[in-house]
């Protein structure tokens, strides 16, 4: 079958210049900023063209390259598939062997924008793809040249974060915007079933394909200091504060989300909707959303938390999607914080013991010990895997838990409830008692 490039499907973008730097060229930024970006260039034009790094793996790179830049993305509900040809990227990019020519692009004035995808783990000063980033940054001091940094990662106050973390190790900051931002579309990693859709549907081969939920919103604040696509005329939303959103999108979907990974790994559930359907886990989440999450939140004007959830949860039922429990499992030291950890601790703050957050946790817990309901090995992914495994009582790692979890007498006695009951009854059977 011939490969998909600029020869074999002509009908595709071609921008006429390069304004964003990309770093992380992971499925996320293919279906979601990237969609967003072409879509604006079609509507009002702009020299906005993606030029994407790939910090270490060239697994993406490669077929990318062969490709001449281009990829589809299938957008999956249910059994039915659309797919669209993007060729929004005018450059790829590979860190780790040519790391100069990364830092000339940051420092190239007309790259306006810097966009990240590099993960929580990612959000330090000695992390390669911050070195990298600031390297560029002190290159571009000589011009001072206007940019943005614009952090699309799951992180509360993504941009803040960024600023906090470039500000100390730069002379000067004043030519930096750091936009916060909420960027949602569940894209899961693509596997062989994902290229053979691409070949069925486009009649070509795409290695670079990726499959998306029908959803994609990003939220973002105005601070552009050299301008930036017409995001907002493709549907991005445009905000003076990115808070209440960030708030939803981190503990009414991602903490759902989280808690039908670990729940849904436990009881041998491959994927999001097959956790979703066992017996007793909707109406578990929805209480979870109801009673522990939606006190501790100030959604956005004419949004409830329920109404919210409630879409998040259809969203995870898309079968298509095929989601697997353990890629959202990973990394659960870096994304439990602010997915779940948030919430209990506010809602102790408050005087009561969350039920199904503390469950959450429970299952979070016996999944780091390594075995599922029926005894089969889970992998721990995740950057503190060795010290997870190693503690013999998790809530003493302060870098993972809010100060006051360790002591809280009250809390634990609910943990130990629940992984006593989860020990026992697995996760099936401890929420049919719960019914
Ligand atoms: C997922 C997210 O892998 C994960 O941790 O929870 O990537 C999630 O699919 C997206 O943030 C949805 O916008």
């Amino acid at each position: 079958m011939e490969r998909l490039n600029r020869s074999t499907f002509r009908d595709v973008i071609e921008p006429p210049g390069t304004g964003i730097a990309h770093l992380g060229l992971g499925a996320f930024h293919r279906a979601h900023e990237a969609v967003f970006t072409e879509d604006a260039i079609r509507k009002a034009g702009g020299d906005w063209g993606i030029a994407a790094v790939a910090p270490r793996s060239r697994a993406v790179l490669d077929p990318l390259l062969e490709q001449d830049r281009l990829y589809s993305v299938l957008t999956l509900d249910g059994e039915q598939v659309t797919p669209r040809v993007l060729g929004v990227h005018t450059q790829a990019l590979h860190a780790a062997s040519a790391p100069a020519a990364v830092e000339r692009l940051l420092a190239d004035p007309a790259v306006r924008i810097v966009t990240l995808t590099v993960t929580e783990k990612a959000y330090r000063a000695d992390s390669g793809i911050m070195r990298l980033l600031l390297a560029g940054l002190r290159a571009r001091a000589a011009t001072q040249a206007p940019i943005a940094l614009v952090s699309c990662d799951n992180l509360p106050s993504n941009g803040q974060r960024l600023r906090e973390l470039i500000t100390p190790e730069l002379d000067d900051v004043s030519f930096i915007g750091f936009p916060s931002t909420m960027v949602d579309r569940i894209v899961p990693a693509s596997t062989d079933a994902t290229y053979a859709t691409a070949r069925e549907v486009l009649g070509l081969e795409d290695r670079a394909c990726v499959a998306a939920e029908p959803f994609n919103a990003w939220v973002l604040e105005d601070d552009f200091p050299g301008g930036r696509p017409a995001w907002d005329q493709a549907g991005a939303v445009i905000t003076d504060d990115v808070a209440p959103w960030e708030g939803l999108k981190l503990r009414a979907l991602l903490g759902v989300h989280s808690a039908l990974a670990y729940l849904g790994a436990l009881a041998g559930a491959r994927t999001v909707d097959q956790a979703l359907a066992l017996p007793g886990m909707r109406s578990a989440m929805e209480r979870f959303i109801a009673t522990d999450i939606a006190p501790t939140l100030t959604p956005p004007d004419g949004v409830t938390v329920e109404q919210y959830g409630r879409s998040a949860l259809e969203r995870f039922a898309n079968a298509g999607l095929r989601h697997r429990t353990l890629q959202i499992a990973m990394d659960g030291s870096q994304k439990l914080p602010q997915r779940l950890l948030g919430t209990i601790a506010d809602r102790r703050a408050a005087g009561s013991v969350p039920v199904y957050a503390t469950l959450v946790l429970a299952a979070w817990m016996k999944f780091v010990r390594g075995a599922a309901d029926d005894g089969t090995p889970l992998p721990l992914d995740d950057p503190m895997a060795d010290r997870l495994r190693a503690t013999p009582s998790l809530l003493e790692l302060d870098a993972v838990f809010p100060p006051g979890f360790a002591d809280d007498a009250e809390l634990r006695a609910q943990l130990s409830a629940w992984s006593a009951d989860l020990d026992r009854h697995g996760v099936v059977g401890t929420l049919q008692a719960l019914r």
